[in-house]
Parts: structure tokens; sequence; C-alpha cells
């Protein structure tokens, strides 16, 4: 049966509940998503109380709506966790692991957790805390603007790729529940080969584009192919090392495909730096150095991307 044929049928009120943390763009995006198809969702929240907030979103039609969300405050974390059968992370590779510690000892031993977050390194660190509970990882490529706090645009289409990591696995009614929500999500039996061809992307456009202080589009000159290159290059290389083996043609493709699809934008990195906000560089270019070193390799263009972006943050008057 397919995920759009399943929702028809599934009861509201039986539903498992997913809580989200992070209401950043995408995890608002993800939310208005599950909550729209009758899922029961609600958002974890850091403050004491728990809380209803207003949150508004525009759809790609130029829609508004706005909707109540329940914000799970830390008084009720313990009674309301026991409910949770699926927790989707959406904040910053570099705050998954601490946004996640106080919560795994009160998360059921069945529920499952799914990071959705760009760049990768955390889910290895993840796996380490896990208390029973069953991994799954994503990555998507929706685009998503917060326009305010509590207002989320949607900017884009894209696709969204789900999988398993390790534990249990996820119910298949929370799978069907999830594939049939998000507009062109897909599930992959081996999810890591898809994380690591949209690393690929982003260790090319995102610290290029906060660099240079440019567009994605803009990547598509000629004096950037040789660095493009030489990053993707040793991507592919560490991801051999890892036994995951990818085609460098058709991830050079795919990354000048991206630089042109979304040539009008802003990268993640660019805004981070523009904003001097900490980037998701250790996650990114970091994640790829990490791995040559464990595999005794030096990954040297990554290496050095890493540094720039490095010492840019370092430059950010407020280094908080
Ligand atoms: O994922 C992105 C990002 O900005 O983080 C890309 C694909 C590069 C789009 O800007």
């Amino acid at each position: 049966m397919s995920a759009n044929n399943y929702s028809a049928i599934i009861d509201k009120h039986k539903l498992p509940q997913v809580s989200i943390i992070g209401a950043g763009a995408i995890g608002q995006l993800i939310y208005q998503q599950l909550s729209r198809s009758n899922t029961q969702v609600n958002f974890i929240s850091r403050a004491d109380q728990s809380q209803q907030q207003a949150v508004t979103f525009t759809n790609l039609a130029q829609q508004q709506t706005t909707c109540a969300a329940m914000f799970i405050g830390r008084n009720d974390w313990s009674q309301q966790l026991v409910d949770t059968k699926l927790l989707i992370v959406c904040v910053k590779a570099y705050q998954v692991v601490t946004a996640l510690k106080p919560l795994i000892k009160r998360l059921r031993h069945d529920c499952h957790i799914l990071l959705l977050h760009n760049g990768m390194g955390p889910h290895l660190e993840v796996a380490n805390m896990l208390n029973g509970q069953g991994l799954s990882l994503g990555t998507t490529s929706q685009g998503a603007l917060k326009k305010s706090a509590w207002h989320t645009q949607q900017t884009g289409q894209g696709v969204t790729q789900l999988g398993h990591f390790t534990g249990p696995m996820l119910s298949e009614t929370i799978k069907m529940s999830l594939l049939s929500s998000i507009p062109q999500s897909q599930w992959f039996e081996d999810i890591l080969p898809m994380l690591w061809q949209k690393l690929a992307i982003n260790v090319a456009i995102n610290p290029m584009t906060a660099i240079h202080d440019c567009r994605n589009g803009e990547l598509a000159a000629a004096q950037y192919r040789k660095t493009i290159t030489a990053a993707v290059t040793e991507l592919a290389q560490v991801a051999a090392a890892e036994s995951i083996m990818l085609d460098l043609t058709v991830l050079l493709d795919r990354v000048y495909q991206v630089i042109e699809l979304t040539a009008a934008n802003y990268s993640s990195m660019h805004q981070d730096v523009q904003h001097q906000r900490k980037t998701e560089i250790e996650a990114i270019n970091g994640f790829v150095v990490l791995m040559a070193s464990k595999h005794g390799k030096s990954a040297r263009t990554n290496q050095q991307l890493l540094a720039s972006i490095t010492a840019l943050e370092q430059t950010y008057s407020n280094k908080a």
C-alpha cells in the first residue's frame, strides 16, 4: 500500500505521538507537515512551563495559516515524554548531543529517535547514548525560512531521505505516517550513502559561499572549480575508506546541479557567518577531516576550508 493510501485510513486518535526538538525553520516545517496529516505532534521546549504557542506557516502557494502548537516544558518532560514514540531532532548538528542528553533517560525504551540536520557526525555519539531506543537518520533539501520566531515560510520543494541507522527499527505505522506527511520523502534501507552524497554538496557550497561572500550560483565560476573538485574528491576517498562507494563524477554533477538550482540563494553557512552565528563547519568539512584522520589519510582542502571558516568565526565581535 502506498504511503498516501495508508494515511487515508489511519484513525488519527490512534496515531502515536511525535515530538520535535528544535523549532527552527525545518523543525517548524516538519511540525506543519505532520500536524496537517493528523499526526499528534508537539515540541520539546527548554522552558520550565509547558505552553501553547501560535505558530504561523506560509506554504508554497503563499497561503498563510496559524495554529496552536504545544511546547512541553521541563516540568512536564517526565510525564509527557512517556507517550512519545518518535523524537525528531531538528537542532543544529553541534546542538544535537547537548539537546538529547537530558531527554534520553526520560524516553521510553521503544521510542525511536530521528536526527534531521545538516552535516554528519552527531549520530556516532548519539548511538553510544541510546538507552534501548532505535536511531534513524535523515536529510532534507526542502527549503524553509524563518520570517520571525513563530512564522515559517516554505521556500522550496525538495526531497527528504530517511533511513535506519542502529538499534530497533522505527515501527511501520510511524514510518508510513512520516512518509505520507512529508512530501517527496523516501525511506532507504541504507541511509549512509545518501547522507554522504548530501555532505558532498555541503562541503563544496557552504564554506565556499561563506568565504567568498557570495550566492550559491556564483560558485559556477571557473575560479572555484579546483577547490570544489578537491574537496569533493577527498570526501569520496574518505567515504570509500568507510566502505561507502560514491561515484566522483556523479557527486560533482550533483554539486553543480545544486549550484544552478539554488543560484539565487545564500547557503546556510553564508547566513550563519553574516549573522555572526556559530556555523556547522565541524559537522561538514570537519567530519571529512575527522574521518580522514581515523583512516590515517589527510584531507587537505577540507582542512583548509575548516580552518578558514573557524578563523572567520574567531572574528565575530560577540563570540558567545
Ligand atoms: O544545504 C544547503 C545549505 O545551504 O545548507 C545547500 C544545499 C547548499 C543550499 O543552500
